[in-house]
């Protein structure tokens, strides 16, 4: 398994409840290194952009009001199969789904409301971290 990269969003939920640390320390103990991050306010329009995909999901509007009611902590992760790594130990989109020990089972309020935000694929990890940094942010 290569070395990879892979974009990684604290969301409101978590970073109005002080989880930063807590969440950071999840990744570091898997092993992911956090090799670029930064506290933001995003825009409705930004977080419309990013969460694109989901255009038509009829979530996506309360997806982007929650994405812009708070800051995020948006990171770069990174490790051996950091994409895959970071998606286990995020656990399942809906915390009820989610298995014991991972940052939704732990942390998340809702499906919506998740606490954490990561990239799903190669192709999307690159358009994800792009999205937020530049080549000089990233210090691995
Ligand atoms: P993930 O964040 O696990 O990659 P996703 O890409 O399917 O999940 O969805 C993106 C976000 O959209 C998810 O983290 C929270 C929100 N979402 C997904 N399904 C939802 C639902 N059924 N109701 C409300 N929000 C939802
Ligand atoms: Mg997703």
């Amino acid at each position: 398994m290569a070395i990879e990269r892979t974009l990684s969003i604290i969301k409101p939920d978590a970073t109005r409840r002080n989880l930063t640390g807590k969440i950071n320390a999840k990744f570091e103990d898997a092993g992911l290194r956090i090799v670029a991050q930064k506290r933001i306010q995003l825009t409705m329009a930004q977080a419309g952009k990013f969460y694109e995909v989901h255009a038509e999901r009829p979530f996506y509007g309360e997806l982007c009001e929650f994405m812009a009611s708070a800051p995020v902590v948006v990171q770069v992760l990174e490790g051996e199969g950091a994409i895959a790594k970071n998606r286990e130990v995020m656990g399942a989109t809906n915390p009820k789904d989610a298995a014991a020990g991972t940052i939704r089972a732990e942390f998340a309020e809702s499906v919506g409301e998740n606490s954490v935000h990561g990239s799903d694929a190669a192709e999307t990890a690159a358009q994800e971290i792009a999205y937020f940094f530049s080549g000089l942010e990233l210090v691995g």
